[in-house]
């Protein structure tokens, strides 16, 4: 390797690094999308003994890197038929969580489909009780779900007692999601589980599947219930170009939107300009747009747009296992495609802030997580 080479090879690996560093805010991330590979072959692989699946097919589906839109909802009900039992979704939580934690999330807004199955005793609640399990299970870092931390004080103190340093802490919170296949009552009981489970780290709904499937009639009472019992929405608008339903998401005005890839002009001008009371934050997902079509390219992406425009948004990693992204590789990808500055990346993670559906207690602790990294990063 020449010098230059050499040099430019550095640059990289020291810009990866700083943003892995950065203390980072994630509110779109689905809980089945971030599974670890490694965790889903080795589900594969059992069930593969079992007979059920046939281990090799599913192999080189879950190790394929390009996914269109619709192979993408193929693979999340293969992603099911392996994790939904109470403990694998136990288990699948914890690891998600370590994983974001590993690299500097310091809040993680995780949004999940609760989900009957019969076949496995699983009901809504206790799906999402086996997503709290997992939760309480992480040791590798103190979880903050419910305003107070995890663990005793007794467990806390001995372990700083024992000499061992001071643990990462992450706040995580969670996000109900409606699946676009399920019916009206099934839509609700996603909602009435939300209010039943809001002292359980549960802030939110989301609505989101498939974007080809399902009418915006079927999932709006359940989220003007939401709206009525002042619990926080964030919607998947415009994955697909179906203008009727972002017409009518827009005119819903949710707190935030997921992707918003496929709107015209006056559907951009509509949502640049509407203030109820603030403006909708738009969660941005790179990666997932431009692999799943929704974007032409990196470099066409509409963050440039909606970032020039000053319109809150935020970096997401949307389904950070199905395409093998991280968001510290987000923000690595806006630093290296639209030439951004670390102090400009810092503002982006820090002003995320804003957006997160937790209090305003948890918003000014996480101010001062960035009032203390900003000495050390910039
Ligand atoms: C729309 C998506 C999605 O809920 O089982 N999901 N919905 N667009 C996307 N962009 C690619 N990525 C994930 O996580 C998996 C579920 O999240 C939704 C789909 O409904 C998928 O089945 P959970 O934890």
């Amino acid at each position: 390797m020449d010098t230059e080479t050499e040099g430019k090879a550095a640059a990289v690996e020291e810009m990866r690094e700083w943003c892995v560093a950065l203390p980072k805010v994630e509110l779109h991330a689905h809980l089945n999308g971030s599974v670890r590979n490694s965790t889903l072959l080795e589900l594969a692989k059992h069930l593969g003994d079992k007979g059920v699946i046939v281990f090799e097919d599913v192999k080189d589906v879950i190790m394929k890197s390009d996914r269109s839109l619709p192979e993408c909802f193929k693979l999340f009900d293969l992603f099911h038929i392996l994790t939904t039992d109470h403990d694998t979704v136990t288990r699948i939580a914890k690891e998600v969580v370590e994983d974001f934690a590993a690299e500097n999330v310091v809040y993680l807004e995780i949004r999940t489909t609760p989900k009957n199955n019969e076949a496995k005793g699983m009901t809504k609640r206790s799906y999402m009780d086996a997503v709290i399990k997992g939760l309480k299970a992480v040791e590798d870092v103190d979880v903050e779900l419910f305003g107070s931390n995890f663990r005793t004080n007794e467990t806390l103190s001995s372990k700083l007692l024992d000499g061992v340093t001071k643990k990462k802490k992450i706040y995580v919170r969670l996000l109900l999601s409606i699946d676009r296949r399920e019916t009206t009552s099934a839509a609700l009981d996603t909602v009435n589980l939300a209010v039943e489970m809001m002292d359980q780290g549960v802030i939110g709904i989301d609505l989101s599947g498939n974007p080809v499937v399902g009418e915006w009639e079927t999932y709006l009472p359940a989220l003007q219930h939401a709206k009525n019992m002042g619990i926080p929405v964030t919607i998947h608008c415009g994955e697909v170009a179906n203008r009727k339903e972002i017409q009518a998401v827009l005119d819903f005005c949710p707190q935030r939107l997921g992707h918003v890839c496929c709107l015209n002009d006056v559907e951009w001008k509509k949502l640049k300009s509407l203030m109820i009371p603030t403006k909708m934050q738009v969660e941005i997902c790179l990666t997932s747009n431009v692999m799943t079509g929704g974007a032409p390219s990196l470099e066409l992406h509409h963050f440039a747009d909606l970032y020039n425009a000053k319109h809150p948004l935020s970096l997401c990693t949307d389904d950070s296992g199905l395409f093998s992204t991280s968001l510290s590789n987000e923000y690595y990808l806006v630093a290296t495609t639209f030439g951004l500055s670390k102090f400009e990346l810092f503002q982006l993670a820090q002003d995320a802030v804003q957006f997160v559906f937790a209090d305003d207690v948890v918003k000014k602790s996480l101010k001062e997580v960035f009032k203390h990294a900003e000495k050390r990063l910039l």
